[in-house]
C-alpha cells in the first residue's frame, strides 16, 4: 500500500463529545467528501478517455461512509464495506493512489493487482476484507468474523502460530472489543443473506454494525419495490439486541454521531447496531447506467439539493468557516492530489499476464505434497478418540467412525476448529446434555464432540445454509478453520452462491492478501433406498468446476480419515463429500490408523491391479466396480485395473494415463448423471491426450440423466449397478 496521502485520517472522534463539531473538524470532513467526488469525476473522465474500463461512483454517499469511518478504529476494527464506500476507504487510509491503481488494473492495485473492478476493497493492513461484486454475501463473512473475533479474544491461545499446517500461514490478531462494520445499499436487504446476517448478529449479540445506505433506488428500481412498505428501519425493528439509527445519511454530523453511539453499542458486548441512512446518488447507478431512463427531472433535482457536498459547503460558508475563496482553495488542492494519483497510476506496471493462475490455490502449502503423505508411515493400534476410542483399533471401523474420529483427533490438536451446523451439536440445551445421549448430526458423524469440547467450538447452526458457509468464509478470514456440515448434499444450493463466488474465489481475487481455507463436510449420494429426489442427489462435477476449490470424495474408512486430516489441515477450501451409503458399508472398514495418519490430495489409488482395461472411478462406485470386475474375470475372463480417484480436484492423471498405456482400453464411471458429469472431462482428456494408446473409445457410465426416484425399482434403474458397468466392460473389450 502507498503512503498516505492527505487523506489521513482526520481528528475527529468519539472523544470529542455529542456536541457540534468544532470549525477545523467540519473543514477536515468536508475535504474528505471532496476528494472522494473529485475521485470519482476523476474516473468517469478516465471511463470516457477509455483509460479505465469501469466507473462506480460513491457520490451521494460520503457522509455516511465518513460518519463510519471517523467512528471506528483503522486496522483495529473489521471492514465488509461495499462498493459506495469510497469516502469511508479514504478516512481509513486507502489513499487516492491506490484507488486509482484499481481503476487502471495495475500490477500494484493494492486490493486485487487488477483483477478486480475499481472500487471492490480489500486491505490487509486496515482490516478491509475484500469484497466481490455480489449483493449482501460479505454481510455473512462480517458475522464470521466478529465471532472468529470474540472467541480468539476469550481463548487467546488459540492464536498461536503452529507449523505443520494451514496456521503456519494464517496470522491472528484481535481486540477484546473490536466492533465490524458491514454496509450494503437498500435495495441488497432484499436478498436473504441480509435477513440471516441481520438473525445471527442479533441472536449471538455480536459487535456488528450494520449500515444501510438508503438512496431510494437499486439501478433503476425503486425502494418500494425492493422493500415492503418502503423503509427497512421498520421492518427490521424487532430484532433483539440492537441499537437502531435512522439519520440523515447526507449529514456528516448526524452520521457520525449516529457511528459513534453504534459503535459503543457493540464495543460494550451490548450487541449489534444498524445505522440507516437516507442518501442520494447524484449520479447513474454506474457509467453504465443513465438515469434518466427512469427518473423523473423532478426528483434528480431534488435529489441535487440533498447533495452531502452540497450541504456541507452552504455549511461551512453560512457559520463562517470557511470563505468561498478558501473553499476553491480547498477544492484545487484535491484536484491536483487526484490528478497526480491518477497520472502515477498510468504509468504503473500492469499485471503479467504468466501470474494469472498465481493464488488460486494456496502458494504456502501443497496438498499434493509429500507433508501429508504419512500414509505408509501410520501405525495402527493406537487407540483412537471418540466414540472409535472405545476400543481397540485392531477392530475394523466404519467410514462414519474413522471419520468422527479424525474431528476428534484434530479438535483436540487444533484449537482454531470451530464446527457448524444443522443437528451437529449433541443437544443444544446444556441442561439436557446431562442426561441424553445427544444427536452429533443426523448421520451421527459429529457425535460426542460437542460434549468433549464444548458448544463454543461446535453447535448448532440456523436452519440456512448460506449462513453456514458465509459465517464460515468470516470465521477463516480471521486465520480460524471452520469444519462445517451441510446436512445434505441436495440442500447445499442455498450456499452455492458463498462457495462459488466468495468462498473459492477469496485468495484469487485479493491476489493472495486475503483466504479462507476451511472445509464442508457433505453426505452425499443414493443407493439408500427411500432417499428419493431430494436425498440422493449427485453433483460433484458442478464443484469440481469452480477453480479455488478441493474437492475430495473417499470411497472407503482409511481413506475418509486420512483425507479429512488432509482436508482440516490445508490452506485451501476444500469440499468434502461422504456417500451416505458408505458410512457404515461393510466394504471398506479398517482399523483406527493412529492421529497423524494423511493422505495427500491428488493421489489415485489401485484398487484392484488388471491388464486387460481401466476402469477410473470414485465414491460408491468402488465397491460396485469391484464386484463387476470380480464376475468380469469370472464370467468373461477380463482382467480388470479399478482406479479410485479419492480426490476429484486435484486428480491423478499421472495413474489415469499410467494405467490406460497399460490397458488401451479405459471406461469411466460415476454415480451421477452421464451428460456433463464428471466423466466428461476425464473422457475428452483421455481421448486428447492419450488417443495413440487406445485401443477402443473412451467409454462412461453414469446415471439416467433424470432425477433418483423414490420408488426402490426405478432407483435401481436409474443409478449405475454393477451389472451396468459389467455390461459396458464386456462391450468395451469386445470392441
Ligand atoms: C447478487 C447480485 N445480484 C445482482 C447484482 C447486480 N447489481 C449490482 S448493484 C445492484 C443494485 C444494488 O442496489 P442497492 O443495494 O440499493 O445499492 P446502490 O447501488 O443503490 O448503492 C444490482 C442489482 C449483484 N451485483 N449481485
Ligand atoms: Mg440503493
Amino acid at each position: 500500500m502507498e503512503q498516505k496521502a492527505s487523506s489521513a485520517r482526520v481528528s475527529v472522534s468519539a472523544n470529542d463529545g455529542p456536541g457540534s463539531l468544532s470549525p477545523q473538524q467540519l473543514v477536515e470532513i468536508y475535504r474528505l467528501m471532496v476528494l472522494s467526488r473529485r475521485m470519482d469525476d476523476r474516473e468517469i473522465l478516465l471511463k470516457r478517455q477509455q483509460k479505465i474500463f469501469f466507473q462506480i461512483s460513491g457520490a451521494g454517499h460520503e457522509a455516511l461512509g465518513l460518519g463510519a469511518a471517523l467512528a471506528m478504529r483503522p486496522g483495529y476494527d473489521w471492514f465488509f464495506p461495499y462498493y459506495r464506500d469510497r469516502a469511508l476507504c479514504l478516512a481509513l487510509g486507502f489513499t487516492p493512489g491506490d484507488m486509482m491503481l484499481q481503476a487502471v488494473g495495475a500490477a500494484t492495485d493494492p486490493a486485487s493487482g487488477g483483477r478486480q473492478m475499481p472500487t471492490h476493497w480489500g486491505s490487509r493492513s486496515l482490516n478491509i476484507v475484500s469484497l466481490s461484486a455480489a449483493t449482501s454475501t460479505q454481510l455473512l463473512h462480517a458475522v464470521g468474523c466478529a465471532e472468529a473475533g470474540r472467541y480468539f479474544s476469550r481463548h487467546p491461545e488459540a492464536a498461536a502460530k503452529a507449523e505443520g499446517d494451514y496456521r503456519a500461514f494464517r496470522d491472528v490478531t484481535f481486540h477484546g472489543d473490536e466492533v465490524v462494520y458491514a454496509s450494503v445499499g437498500e435495495g441488497s436487504t432484499s436478498q436473504g443473506e441480509f435477513w440471516e446476517a441481520m438473525s445471527t448478529a442479533s441472536n449471538k449479540k455480536l459487535p456488528v454494525v450494520f449500515c444501510v445506505e438508503d438512496n431510494g433506488y437499486a439501478i433503476s428500481t425503486p425502494v418500494e419495490v425492493n422493500t415492503s412498505g418502503g423503509n427497512i428501519s421498520r421492518l427490521v425493528a424487532n430484532f433483539p439486541n440492537f441499537y437502531f439509527a435512522e439519520i440523515d445519511g447526507t449529514d456528516a454530523e448526524a452520521s457520525l454521531r449516529a457511528f459513534e453511539a453504534a459503535v459503543a453499542h457493540c464495543r460494550a458486548g451490548r450487541g449489534p447496531a444498524f445505522v440507516h441512512g437516507h442518501c442520494v446518488r447524484p449520479y447513474s447507478h454506474s457509467l453504465s447506467d443513465d438515469d434518466r431512463l427512469y427518473r423523473s427531472k423532478v426528483e434528480r433535482e431534488a435529489d441535487a439539493l440533498r447533495d452531502p457536498l452540497v450541504k456541507l459547503r452552504a455549511r461551512l460558508l453560512r457559520e463562517n468557516v470557511l470563505t468561498s475563496v478558501e473553499i476553491e482553495a480547498l477544492e484545487h488542492a484535491q484536484d491536483h492530489e487526484v490528478s497526480e494519483a491518477a497520472e502515477r497510476a498510468l504509468e504503473a506496471p500492469l499485471p503479467l499476464v504468466a501470474e494469472i493462475t498465481k493464488h488460486v490455490y494456496s502458494e504456502d502449502l501443497d496438498p499434493t505434497s509429500s507433508a501429508f503423505a504419512t500414509e505408509q508411515a501410520a501405525e495402527p493400534g493406537t487407540v483412537a478418540g471418540g466414540k472409535a476410542g472405545s476400543v481397540p483399533s485392531s477392530d475394523p471401523r466404519t467410514m462414519a467412525d474413522l471419520l468422527n474420529a479424525c474431528l476428534h483427533d484434530e479438535m483436540r490438536r487444533d484449537p482454531r476448529i470451530a464446527i457448524f451446523g444443522q443437528d451437529v451439536a449433541d443437544a443444544s440445551r446444556k441442561a439436557a446434555l446431562a442426561e441424553v445421549k445427544g444427536k452429533g448430526g443426523v448421520f451421527k458423524l459429529t457425535s460426542g464432540l460437542q460434549r468433549e469440547f464444548g458448544s463454543e467450538r461446535i453447535f448448532n447452526s440456523p436452519l440456512a445454509e448460506a449462513n453456514i458457509v458465509g459465517r464460515a468464509i468470516g470465521y477463516a478470514t480471521r486465520g480460524m478453520k471452520p469444519v462445517v456440515e451441510v446436512q445434505f448434499f441436495d440442500y447445499i444450493w442455498p450456499a452455492y452462491h458463498q462457495i462459488h463466488n466468495e468462498l473459492s474465489l477469496m485468495r484469487w481475487r485479493s491476489n493472495g492478501q486475503w483466504a479462507c481455507p476451511l472445509v464442508i463436510r457433505v453426505p452425499i449420494g443414493g443407493y439408500l433406498t427411500g432417499g428419493a429426489i431430494y436425498h440422493s442427489q449427485s453433483g460433484e462435477s458442478l464443484f469440481t468446476h469452480i477453480p479455488g476449490l478441493r474437492v475430495v470424495m473417499p470411497s472407503n474408512a482409511l481413506d475418509a480419515n486420512g483425507l479429512l486430516r488432509t482436508a482440516i489441515r490445508c490452506d485451501d477450501p476444500v469440499l468434502f463429500l461422504e456417500h451416505k451409503r458408505l458410512y457404515r458399508e461393510p466394504y471398506g472398514r479398517a482399523p483406527y490408523p493412529g492421529p497423524e495418519f494423511a493422505i495427500p490430495f491428488g493421489k489415485a489409488k489401485i484398487v484392484r491391479p488388471g491388464a486387460d482395461l481401466t476402469l477410473v472411478t470414485y465414491g460408491a462406485l468402488v465397491p460396485r466396480s469391484l464386484q463387476a470386475a470380480e464376475r468380469a474375470q469370472r464370467e468373461h475372463g477380463i482382467d480388470v485395473e479399478i482406479l479410485d480417484l479419492r480426490t476429484l480436484n486435484p486428480y491423478d492423471w499421472e495413474a489415469i494415463a499410467t494405467s490406460v498405456r497399460k490397458t488401451s482400453r479405459v471406461i469411466v464411471a460415476h454415480e451421477d448423471m452421464l451428460s456433463w458429469g464428471y466423466g466428461a472431462e476425464i473422457a475428452a482428456r483421455i481421448a486428447d491426450e492419450l488417443f495413440n494408446d487406445l485401443d477402443a473409445p473412451v467409454r462412461r457410465v453414469g446415471a439416467l440423466d433424470t432425477f433418483v426416484a423414490y420408488q426402490p425399482i426405478l432407483e435401481d434403474a436409474i443409478l449405475p449397478q454393477p451389472e451396468t458397468i459389467l455390461k459396458a466392460i464386456v462391450d468395451l473389450k469386445a470392441y
